[in-house]
């Protein structure tokens, strides 16, 4: 049996490797400690999962070094990649999660990085090994792995890029008219995660039109001005361009933007309709601005740089959510490690201007109040959402959004009786929901604050989403930790809402979707064009059934259980129109 003891410090850490070994790493495991972080925030974190499958070498080795072979070396940066960067950051510089550079963590010593992995930490760090989520030889390999410098992964730039290329149809050899006879606005693009597809469904009959191979884990949609182009991204940073006017609608071009990504937009400003598209990635940190005919790669930009308020260095600030500006020709890229908030001038792309916004750390997800004119994103680790004026291109707020870790996707805008416009945002890491003000001019004193914050149906929620012609606001929780709940939605009746804790309703839309086996979680609400109906994705693991039910908005009871056996772990639902005018 290996014995991963020191060369250099034998004492010091041979009991404890030695226990480890021996499996009497059990003697050190304790009950896991109260408010431990495996909480439904610590369950949401990024995680490379495509870095990790990344061949790297050992950084030049040290005297000092602990015993570690190649082959484990891959191994634990493979575990390293897919669990731990998304929080301490791929270079291990720190990001949600404190840094990890070899200046630390010998300073902390094997024995405490032994305990640390195994038992976590209630400040959000999950107990990896009493959880079983790792194994005592792996959490011995991970102390390891820690105590030397980390691998940096590979560059992806233009070179990468422009191989990865491909223009499937040209433009020119595209249909001039639909050939088909889908309702395009009231089509549907379903993530399909773990298949790496996207599904096609017909918003009216239900109807599976098409379903399209895209990038592994795929994760999100956008739509072009003109609603005739898809883009669909994966976690693996592969962008799909998909022609929803050809029959049936296919990708007519593809590129990968990097190794990780979870972002892409296109460019909507009037004159600007479909010129561009941009992809934001994780890994490398950069943004890559293409051709919106061809996905041509045109302009590759590092989102290197100092954290706005230490303004210290990071090197690796990852692009999170990006939207398209309805005020000037711009994207709003949000730069989660940095906390700035990027409007980039697309009108002169030789000539590239970016109003740099100092907003706060760890952006996440966000979206438009109804006006348009207002971004609203939180920076959810620091339980804070940032406010934008885009078309006066600053920041205007910073609001603490008094919950802990607030979610909003693009958040949920509507009228409240009594505090008029408002955008909403639900919460991972409690069940609280917060009601945003945002009508300066005709409520000025609720412009900007928490108007309201009240309970919905539990902690882990992801999305909150209401249309303009429904009253209702929907609340999932499908990262709580009671199954019941994390199949369930809670709905409010917005009308009705005064300055009391408003009452909701339970739609037990995971029960409605009537599956047998495992532990689907019910998760985020897209509606019709016309607001009539609200779709849920059933979350089921990938070997078993899931569905997507479709609710009644007006009744409230479920109107259409689709289910197919190529509807494989469908999450993010977007409907064409409502996507593409952000109508949410
Ligand atoms: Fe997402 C949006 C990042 C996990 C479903 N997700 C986003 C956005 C970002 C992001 C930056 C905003 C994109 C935009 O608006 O341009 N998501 C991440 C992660 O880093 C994280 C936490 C972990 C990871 O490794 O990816 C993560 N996301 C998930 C999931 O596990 C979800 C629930 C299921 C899935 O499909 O992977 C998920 N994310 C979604 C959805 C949206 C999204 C459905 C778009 C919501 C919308 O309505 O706009």
């Amino acid at each position: 049996m290996r014995l991963p003891y020191f060369k250099a410090a034998p004492s010091l850490f041979a009991s404890a490797a030695m226990a480890t070994v021996l499996g009497l790493g059990g003697a050190l495991a304790q009950d896991k400690p109260q408010g431990h972080g495996d909480t439904p925030a610590a369950a949401y974190k990024p995680s490379m999962t495509t870095l990790g499958e990344i061949k790297v070498e050992i950084p030049g080795r040290k005297a000092d070094d602990p015993v570690i072979s190649g082959e484990e070396f891959q191994r634990a940066a493979t575990i390293y990649f897919e669990r731990c960067a998304g929080c301490h950051g791929v270079l291990r510089k720190g990001a949600t999660g404190k840094p990890l550079t070899p200046d630390i963590t010998r300073e902390l010593g094997y024995d405490h990085l032994i305990n640390f992995i195994t038992y976590g930490s209630p400040a959000g760090m999950p107990n990896w090994g009493t959880s079983g989520q790792l194994s005592e030889q792996d959490v011995d390999l991970m102390a390891r792995y820690v105590l030397m410098e980390p691998p940096a992964p590979p560059e992806f730039g233009m070179p990468q890029m422009k191989e990865s290329w491909k223009v499937v149809v040209a433009p020119e050899d595209r249909p001039t008219k639909k050939m088909n006879d889908i309702d395009i606005d009231n089509l549907f693009s379903v993530t399909l995660r773990d298949a790496g597809q996207v599904a096609l469904i017909d918003g009216k009959t239900y109807d599976i039109h098409a379903i399209i191979d895209t990038g592994y884990a795929v994760h999100i949609s956008r739509i072009s001005a003109s609603g005739r182009y898809l883009f669909v991204i994966g976690r693996d940073a592969k962008v799909n361009m998909i022609d929803l006017w050809m029959n049936p609608p296919a990708t007519v071009a593809e590129i990968k933007v990097g190794s990780e990504a979870r972002s892409v937009e296109t460019s909507k400003f009037e004159g600007f309709e479909d010129k561009y598209a941009i992809a934001g990635s994780y890994w490398p940190p950069q943004y890559v601005i293409m051709d919106g005919d061809t996905l041509e790669p045109l302009k590759v930009v590092s989102t290197r740089g100092n954290i706005y308020d230490e303004q210290t260095y990071h090197p690796e600030p990852r692009v999170a959510s990006i939207l398209a500006s309805h005020y000037h020709p711009q994207f709003i890229v949000n730069v989660k490690e940095t906390g700035k908030i990027l409007l980039i001038d697309y009108s002169d792309l030789k000539n590239l201007t970016t109003t740099e916004i100092e907003a706060e750390r760890f952006l996440h997800d966000g979206g438009l109040d109804s006006t348009h004119r207002y971004f609203l994103v939180a920076a959810n680790a620091r339980n804070k959402i940032a406010v934008v004026d885009t078309k006066e291109e600053k920041l205007i707020a910073l609001i603490e959004s008094k919950g802990a870790t607030p979610h909003p996707g693009r958040g949920a805008n509507f009228v409240h009786p009594v505090y008029g416009p408002v955008w909403a945002t639900s919460h991972l890491g409690d069940d609280s929901v917060a009601l945003v003000g945002t009508d300066p001019e005709g409520h000025p004193d609720q412009a900007w604050k928490v108007v309201q914050s009240f309970y919905a149906l539990g902690g882990g929620s992801l999305f909150i989403k209401t249309h303009p012609n429904s009253k209702n606001l929907y609340v999932d929780a499908p990262l709580n930790p009671d199954a019941e709940v994390s199949a369930s939605i809670a709905v409010f009746d917005t009308s009705t809402m005064t300055e009391a804790e408003p009452e909701f309703k339970t739609l037990p839309v995971g029960e409605w979707a009537g599956i047998p086996e495992g532990q689907p979680r019910v998760v985020q609400g897209e509606f019709n064009r016309e607001g009539t109906e609200i779709w849920f994705s059933v979350w089921n693991s990938k070997d078993k059934v899931s569905a997507i039910v479709v609710v009644d908005d007006k009744t409230l009871q479920p109107k259409k259980v689709i289910k197919d056996p190529r509807l494989i772990t469908p999450t993010g639902k977007f409907n064409v129109f409502n996507t593409r005018s952000d109508v949410y």
